[in-house]
């Protein structure tokens, strides 16, 4: 019997240049060893001792912390060695203490950064980095606004209605798009009414204030511009205006913002025309994919037109539009508008406010043929919850909304959402300034929860509050802002990480920015 013997011959190299490894196969009568083809040794694997074992990163405890740094937190995982490095966010942690190679605690340092980011533990040992995405959030453990842009003046002295965020400049940082309810002074033709158009031009990133260039006034053809909202309509890319013109019952569409000079066109219904447009939001109601549809709350006739963008510049109303919100609810002043899949079909649905003296809201549940008119939710204790605005506020994935009472002092209601289309009454939050008339969703401390911004139009004050996850609210922070103001937005304007607020100053004729600080 011949015996037949096989010699491995292994060089290792780490850090990543790779393994080379050589065998021949021998018997005890070959004098001269002859290669055999790798594929058929089954056991290449390294010894365990040669090559350092990769970490892992399971959890860390606690999971957000405040930008500001110094929250001791316990990192989870496995192969950890006592070299390791943690960066959060790609800021070093301090005082890393390798407890075993299962645990290590260490303290956070001051991120610039906020919201989530990743957690990194390298052994330093030339295994691979192990990386927990969005592992921990950096929140803005003391959020505070002041005034950093307090004069951004429109075209008229008095009556910005609404703003509008879109970015014109085409570099991420939004622009206001202000709807004027009286004379443009500056417009061409002076003196008529349209919209204000203020450009972003905050050139990168800045703590400091962001910058805008002077107003541009693109009249709309209509007077009492009530709201805008931004979309594509004619699915170019850009993105277009959509005005309500309250007064001659009219809508408007403005194109080609970006290149300086827009183009108007009118909406003209030849049925069914609107009475009274008020809010209007933009959607792809139709579901077919392309150019945004429109929806519009009419306060005089008490109904919502659902316009389908044929995308020739042309619009059909959809099948049972305009929608009759009085029907079951006499008094129903059809105002606030927000759009949202409420029952999870895919398909936009439409929350609607209430500006009457009675407790109803409706909800309109778009159907494949042709949207249904809920049964108005009249479990509510407040009258006139005129601003109604869709967001997820305690985080199960179905979508909430949030209405706010045009009362003094105005009162905001937590309506859960079952994902179905159903909604349950959930806490209310007063305090929230005198009459109000608008509201901002957002995370203004970025801990991943949505907060509320609510301006006061019967007193010169805002109110912010952060959201505790559960439709609940903490105490509002009040802010005197020295206007009356009507409408609201958050957003980055400096790009600096720090959500800011925007106001409008309905007597005044200014917008005012204040700037998120804190960390
Ligand atoms: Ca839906
Ligand atoms: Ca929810
Ligand atoms: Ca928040
Ligand atoms: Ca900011």
């Amino acid at each position: 019997m011949r015996n037949k013997t096989v010699s491995r011959i292994t060089m290792a190299s780490f850090l990543g240049i790779g393994v080379v490894a050589l065998a021949f196969a021998c018997d005890d009568t070959t004098p001269t060893p002859t290669p055999v083809d790798m594929a058929t040794i089954p056991d290449m694997t390294l010894p365990p001792d040669l090559m350092p074992a990769t970490p892992t990163v399971t959890a860390i405890t606690p999971a957000m912390g405040p930008a500001a740094g110094g929250t001791s937190i316990t990192i989870t995982g496995t192969n950890f060695k006592t070299s390791a490095v943690v960066t959060i966010g790609g800021v070093s942690a301090t005082q890393v203490a390798v407890v075993d190679s299962t645990k290590i605690t260490a303290m956070t340092g001051a991120s610039t950064n906020f919201g989530q980011v990743d957690v990194t533990v390298d052994n330093k040992d030339g295994s691979s980095a192990a990386i927990l995405t969005k592992g921990f959030r950096y929140v803005i453990g003391t959020p505070a606004f002041t005034a950093g842009n307090a004069n951004i003046a429109t075209m008229a002295t008095s009556g910005p209605r609404s703003l509008s965020l879109v970015d014109i400049i085409g570099q991420g940082f939004p622009s206001i798009v202000t709807a004027m309810n009286t004379a443009n002074s500056a417009s061409t033709p002076t003196a008529l009414p349209g919209v204000n158009v203020i450009p972003n031009t905050t050139a990168s990133p800045t703590a400091a204030a962001p910058t805008f260039i002077a107003t541009q006034g693109i009249p709309t053809g209509g007077t009492n511009v009530f709201q805008t909202a931004v979309g594509d309509m004619d699915g170019n890319g850009q993105m277009d205006v959509v005005a309500s013109n309250f007064a001659p019952n009219t809508l408007t569409v403005i194109h080609r913002m970006a290149a300086g000079n827009p183009t108007i066109t009118p909406i003209t219904m030849a049925t069914g025309g609107f009475s009274g447009p008020s809010f209007v939001v933009v959607g792809d109601f139709d579901k077919d994919g392309k150019v945004n549809d429109i929806a519009v709350t009419n306060q005089t006739s008490g109904t919502v037109s659902v316009l389908k963008n044929n995308g020739n510049m042309t619009y059909t109303q959809v099948a049972g539009s305009p929608f009759n919100l009085t029907t079951g609810a006499t008094g129903y002043v059809p105002y606030g508008l927000d759009v949202g899949d409420f029952d999870g079909d895919g398909r936009p649905d439409l929350v609607v406010g209430n500006n009457g003296a009675n407790t109803f809201i409706r909800v309109i549940l778009n159907k494949a043929a042709g949207a249904a008119v809920q049964t108005p939710i009249a479990n509510s204790t407040a009258n006139n919850q005129n601003i109604v605005k869709a967001g997820d506020f305690d985080g199960d994935g179905k979508l909430d909304f949030i209405s706010v009472a045009r009362l003094s002092p105005g009162i905001v209601t937590f309506y859960k959402g079952d994902g179905a289309g159903g909604f349950t009454k959930g806490a209310t939050t007063a305090t929230v300034g005198n009459m109000p008339e608008a509201a901002a969703v957002g995370d203004l401390n970025q801990d991943g929860i949505l907060d509320v911004v609510v301006p006061s139009l019967g007193s010169t004050n805002m109110h912010w509050m952060t959201g505790k996850g559960d439709g609940t609210f903490n105490a509002p922070v009040m802010i005197n802002t020295a206007v009356q103001s009507n409408d609201v937005a958050i957003a980055d304007f400096n790009k600096d990480g720090r959500p800011d607020i925007a106001i409008t100053g309905f007597n005044t004729g200014n917008v005012v920015i204040y700037r998120g600080s804190g960390n």
